[in-house]
């Protein structure tokens, strides 16, 4: 076990990427801006890994990191790597966020945090003995750095909707609406984990929990795989994970949450909605509107009610004052920047960023008893 690995001064630190996909091409655009925007320490973007030599090179030149690799072991073992930012799909996570925690380096792991609570629960034991050591990790739900919902959760927090009784989210994509839509390493229960569940459920119940500052304590779900087979290389092959997910929440402060999310809903590219309702207030977001919260105060005078928009672009706004000029609006973007400027500014102040390893295995709690739920057509008890 190795101790927090850090440049020596004022040198920057070294980031490591493993992986180049999606989600690599997202962290890499942050990483590439965060120091232009917010005041952070200094980062260099060393080495990006992955598997195929050719297409790595290629990654790498495009998105700005000096150097390509193709096996992360080598990448991990390098003084010059202070921070290993994980963007490999989620059967790799464990693996590689262990051995770089174990080697001394700060890790960003993307969600969720594992395909398994037991992965789940070695990652979180690895995190404890390394932020011991001073080495910190955080798990990347880019969506708790949207302006409008760190300024939901803020406006929960000061008690501007009372006491909150209700939520109602959705996620909503349908890109596999389409039957002909092929097989991937997102549709197979053994590198997944599991489907809309994993992958944008996770999303919604960590943003449940942080908006309400709560905690789940009792769940009821559904699952359901509406395309059963679909096209493989070698001919149809099953498909092993859900297409959609259905749960209602029970928060440990009283609060009732319904989640509704679905890979096949025709129609939605990638609609996360969220709505919370109080006994004095109620709010509502739509990601499709990233820049704006609708707010209703239950307190002003029965014929001045309804819902407002807020414009959530004002200098005072979490995020955006470093930004442009008030109704100068961000997009998805921007939410990996700010995620990387609050691990930064952790890693700086030798603080624990959020959401941690322990928050990312909260969220794999719920997903398994939804998984458990929705077997035993039972409620279950976390
Ligand atoms: C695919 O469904 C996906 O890319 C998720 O994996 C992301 O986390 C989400 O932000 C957008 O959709």
């Amino acid at each position: 076990m190795t101790a927090a690995a850090g440049p020596s001064g004022s040198a920057p630190l070294g980031v490591a990427m493993i992986g180049y996909a999606f989600m690599g091409k997202a962290h890499s655009q942050a990483w590439r801006n965060v120091a232009a925007y917010f005041d952070v320490p200094t980062v260099e973007q060393r080495v990006l890994a992955g598997r195929d030599a050719e297409q790595v090179a290629q990654a790498a030149a495009r998105f700005g990191w000096a150097e390509a690799a193709t096996d992360w072991r080598d990448v991990i073992a390098r003084d010059d790597v202070h921070i290993v930012d994980i963007c490999a799909p989620g059967w790799l996570h464990a693996e590689i966020a262990i051995a770089a925690l174990e080697a001394g380096k700060h890790v960003l792991v993307e969600k969720p945090l594992a395909n398994s609570l037991t992965e789940s629960e070695h990652m979180v034991a690895a995190a404890q003995a390394a932020r011991a050591r001073g080495v910190q990790s955080m798990v990347g739900f880019n969506y708790r750095r949207v302006p409008a919902l760190a300024y939901a959760r803020r406006l929960i927090a000061d008690g501007r909707l009372g006491t909150v009784r209700q939520v109602r989210a959705s996620y909503l994509q349908d890109w596999l609406a389409d039957e002909s839509a092929p097989m991937t390493w997102r549709l197979r229960k053994e590198t997944a984990g599991s489907g809309a569940l994993g992958d944008i459920a996770s999303h919604v119940i960590d943003q449940v929990q942080f908006l309400l500052g709560d905690t789940v304590t009792d769940v009821s779900g559904r699952l359901h795989t509406f395309v059963e087979r679909r096209p493989g290389p070698g001919g149809p092959e099953d498909v092993t994970v859900d297409d959609a997910a259905w749960a209602t929440l029970s928060l440990a402060g009283g609060a009732l949450a319904s989640v509704e999310v679905s890979r096949v809903a025709l129609g939605r590219k990638n609609s996360l909605r969220i709505e919370v309702y109080g006994s004095h207030g109620a709010l509502a977001f739509d990601l499709e509107r990233l820049n704006e919260l609708e707010f209703l105060d239950g307190t002003a005078p029965g014929a001045e009610q309804g819902f407002r928009r807020i414009v959530v672009t004002e200098p005072d706004h979490p995020y955006v004052g470093a930004w442009w000029p008030p109704g100068h609006v961000i997009g998805w973007e921007h939410t990996f920047t700010h995620q990387i400027r609050d691990f930064l500014v952790a890693i700086r102040d030798g603080a624990s960023p959020s959401p941690s390893f322990e928050e990312g295995l909260r969220v794999q709690r719920v997903l398994a008893a939804i998984e458990e739920s929705a077997t035993t057509a039972k409620a279950i008890q976390l």
